[in-house]
């Protein structure tokens, strides 16, 4: 009779590594008298618009990202706020990549500070999950002298999840066949992709805690949100169901729109401005475009006036750009036919969408005005690199100085899409194979959380 052996499930083992208040720490680098502070970047207390990030002294007020930086001067009145250094965070960004693949060949960047990687079956190499990952801990500090939370677990939202639960400086590994246990106690905004008017509306059915949900029927989550409601089922017991976690790790999900936009901190209806504005956001956008080697064909304009009111309208060019003047003229247009006159307003963002890669047109107009203004964008782009985003600008682009808010989408970020990567237009959603996978409710779950310095097993 041939014997059968019972081979393990085969689990695979990802790390989600996420720099701890990154910003802010890379603030810190270059002035250390910021250590310890309360520490606000992205703006001043009295500018209209959202902070980029918070230092974890200044947390304990409540405040954190993307809440307004005079609600944040309100209820922190101590805090230093630092205009902040995008080029700076970019580098430091790209350093952090270095480090990770060093460490891994399948790494992943999820957004500025952060990456997936999947080290299955890297234990000769690195040792255990939680001896490889203080491994990788110690070298990020060594290398970059910043600190980051990594987490361990059998899918990409475990790895998230805990990564976000060991912050700060700390390392967790949750053990496989210990998710629903890791995750019942959380609340279901731990999830990701479970924001604030999908946890109202769990809410309104009793559903508070990720164990709530795991409880239900999957078929009552789907009846109740359809395809998202599966996806939900799915994450409440640990899986990669939904949204981005359905692709493998480094697998080529495309970005699909890079875009900047800017809030101004006096509303206006000044036309000049207005379009100055627009050829600076349009040179932004070329600019990341030119990085990311992308051609778009999809040119979008955003206005938000003064009651908040947002408008968006987009045009479809018959052939894709990467040029900012061909942007600026798409979107200008736009403006133009859309802008109520004499009504003010408060934000402008230009965005770029349907990517292609080389489009056949330019090469036939390689030697032509095409490719001439390519240079010198090339050469703009290098000055720029050399002296900062203000230091060379176009035309009308010339009045719109942006010492007020300007958000940045980056793109070009390395690991992600071969240099293609949007950190807040980056849309997904496919429906999901969920398995059916039964849910223990064991009282006491056990984790390999230490904090780091203290390698555990
Ligand atoms: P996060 O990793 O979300 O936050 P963080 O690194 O500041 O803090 P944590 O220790 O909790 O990870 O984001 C990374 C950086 O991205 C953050 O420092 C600033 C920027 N950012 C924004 O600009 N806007 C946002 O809304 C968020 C969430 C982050
Ligand atoms: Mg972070
Ligand atoms: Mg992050």
């Amino acid at each position: 009779m041939a014997v059968t052996s019972q081979l393990p499930a085969l689990s695979r083992t990802i790390f989600h590594v996420d720099m701890d208040a990154f910003f802010v720490s890379v603030e810190e680098l270059y002035d250390p008298s910021l250590k310890g502070k309360a520490v606000v970047v992205g703006g001043q207390r009295h500018e209209r618009g959202v902070l980029s990030a918070a230092s974890y002294e200044a947390r304990k007020f409540g405040v954190h990202s993307a809440l307004p930086l005079r609600t944040a001067a309100k209820l922190c009145p101590q805090a230093i706020f630092v205009e902040g250094h995008p080029q700076r965070y970019r580098e430091y960004s790209e350093k952090v990549y270095k480090v990770l693949t060093a460490f891994s060949p399948q790494v992943e960047m999820a957004s500025i500070d952060e990456a997936y990687l999947d080290m299955t079956g890297t234990a000769r190499l690195h040792g255990p999950p939680l001896r490889a990952a203080h491994k990788l801990h110690r070298r990020m500090k060594e290398e970059t002298q910043l600190n980051c939370s990594i987490g361990i677990g059998s899918s990409r939202l475990i790895a998230k999840v805990s990564s976000a639960q060991s912050k700060p400086n700390g390392v967790l590994w949750i053990v496989p066949g210990e998710e629903s246990k890791f995750l019942a106690p959380l609340d279901v905004r731990a999830i990701p992709g479970v924001g604030k008017v999908m946890e109202s509306h769990l809410r309104s059915l009793g559903i508070k805690k990720v164990g709530d949900l795991a409880r239900l029927e999957e078929f009552e989550l789907e009846e109740r949100f359809g395809k998202w409601g599966l996806a939900l089922a799915g994450k409440a017991r640990g899986e990669d169901a939904g949204g981005w976690f359905d692709a493998e790790v480094g697998a080529d999900t495309a970005a699909r729109s890079i875009s900047h936009e800017h809030t101004y901190n006096e509303d206006t209806a000044d036309t000049n401005q207005l379009e100055a504005t627009l050829m600076r956001l349009s040179e932004m956008v070329g600019r990341r475009l030119r990085e990311a080697k992308l051609y778009a064909r999809t040119i979008q304009l955003k206005l938000r006036y003064k009651d908040f009111t947002t408008i968006t309208r987009a045009h479809t060019l018959p052939a894709p750009t990467q040029l900012d003047g061909e942007i600026f003229e798409q979107v200008r247009a736009l403006f133009r036919k859309n802008w109520k006159q004499r009504r003010e307003v408060r934000l402008l963002g230009v965005q770029a969408s349907s990517f292609e890669a080389q489009p056949e047109q330019i090469s036939l107009l390689e030697s032509g005005p095409q490719q001439r203004w390519k240079n010198v964008l090339a050469a703009a782009d290098r000055l720029r690199d050399k002296f900062g985003e203000s230091s060379v600008s176009f035309a009308s682009g010339l009045r719109g100085t942006f010492r007020e808010r300007t958000h940045e989408n980056p793109t070009g970020l390395p690991g992600k899409n071969k240099e293609k990567w949007s950190r807040f237009n980056y849309h997904t959603a496919s429906p999901t194979g969920l398995r059916p996978v039964g849910h223990s409710r064991a009282a006491v779950p056990t984790f390999g959380k230490t904090k780091a310095g203290h390698p555990g097993r």
